[in-house]
């Protein structure tokens, strides 16, 4: 008897892939690379395996009349059109929590790397320049004030983290959460105002596009970093590139783009800046940890079991 048919959006990580291939046949992005094969196979497909950056639009999913899940292997599923998959019938997983710890500690290491500009020292020291003289002096850390955009699971793990380095910690988010005791500020733009570094780790989508826009830059002023662990839609990245060049924000650390993985020329060049590949979540770790669940969740979908991590949208309505 043959498997049953999967479709991949995007390339899967290994772990997730190899996983998949022992249950199911895996269709690597036919709808994309073969459309006229893709119609043909589409009845047939009755799971979709996709990545936090992943697009699952309306117009695939109407196509798919037999599929039983989506299961996005990330905790963000922005790219996942979640009103269409509802109007379908066809539930929606991703992996949340399993990688947490993960992207809170590649925030503190892109607050460290700023601050401290470790990757400049680096090639400091590899182009031989330390005899003819000290680098500029860094940030200091320890202590400094950090706005935490976005104080959902990783965000609480930043705030854990920074508490450790005695940094004084406050926050905006869709609702306030008096029991963080942290500071509250309803705005972006108000918290920018208010710390030294500002760590956005919202969800993406229409909800956050550029939350962080020339206005919130600009309160963060010319003694102030930006990090953005988040997506690239929630940060406006003309504006970014416009304020790191004017000097009109200090720094930024920068794991995730508008257009990845193509990231803007101008930022290259950029003395202050740190940039990562969106590799927040990359430890092999934890990765295993994401393929185990998003593999769950595919099998659990697939045989009519009960999900493991529902997207909260679904989550609401299988209560
Ligand atoms: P979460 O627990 O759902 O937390 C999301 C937080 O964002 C919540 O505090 C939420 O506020 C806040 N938020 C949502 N919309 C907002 C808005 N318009 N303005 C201000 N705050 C808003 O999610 P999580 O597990 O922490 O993950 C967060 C995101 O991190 C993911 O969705 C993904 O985009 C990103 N991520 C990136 C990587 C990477 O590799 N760089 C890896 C994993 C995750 P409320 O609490 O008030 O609802
Ligand atoms: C992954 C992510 O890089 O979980 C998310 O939302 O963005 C990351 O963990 C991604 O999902 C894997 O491609």
């Amino acid at each position: 008897m043959s498997k049953p048919q999967v479709l991949a959006v995007a390339k899967l990580h290994p772990f997730y892939l190899q996983a998949l291939e022992t249950l199911y046949t895996v269709h690597d992005r036919t709808h994309v690379t073969d459309p006229a094969a893709f119609a043909a196979l589409a009845p047939q497909i009755v799971g979709v395996a996709g990545t936090g950056e992943a697009s699952v639009p309306r117009s695939l999913l109407a196509q798919l009349p037999n599929a039983k899940v989506v299961s996005v292997f990330g905790v963000g599923y922005d790219g996942v059109d979640v009103p269409a998959a509802i109007a379908h019938g066809i539930p929606v997983t991703h992996t949340p929590g399993v990688l947490t710890d993960d992207v809170a500690d590649l925030a503190m290491g892109l607050v460290l790397s700023v601050g401290r500009s470790i990757p400049q020292a680096d090639q400091f020291v590899r182009a031989g320049q330390w005899p003819s003289g000290p680098m500029a002096l860094g940030r200091k850390v320890s202590g400094a004030r950090l706005g935490i955009v976005g104080l959902g699971r990783i965000g609480q793990a930043i705030a854990r983290r920074a508490s450790a380095f005695g940094m004084q910690i406050a926050y905006t988010a869709r609702s306030e959460k008096p029991d963080s005791g942290f500071q509250f500020y309803p705005t972006a733009a108000a918290l920018a105002a208010q710390v030294d570094f500002l760590v956005a780790i919202t969800p993406g989508g229409a909800g956050t596009q550029h939350l962080i826009n020339a206005e919130v830059l600009q309160a963060l002023g010319p003694r102030g970093f930006l990090i953005n662990v988040a997506r690239g839609s929630v940060v406006d990245e003309a504006a970014l590139i416009d304020a790191l060049q004017k000097g009109s924000i200090a720094g930024a650390g920068l794991d995730v783009f508008a257009n990845e993985p193509h990231v803007p020329e101008a930022l290259w060049s950029l003395r202050n800046v740190v940039l990562t590949p969106h590799m927040a979540s990359a430890t092999t770790e934890t990765r295993q940890a994401m393929a185990d669940l998003a593999f769950a969740n595919m099998q659990a979908g697939i045989s009519g079991l009960p999900l493991r991590t529902p997207v909260p949208e679904f989550a609401a309505l299988l209560k």
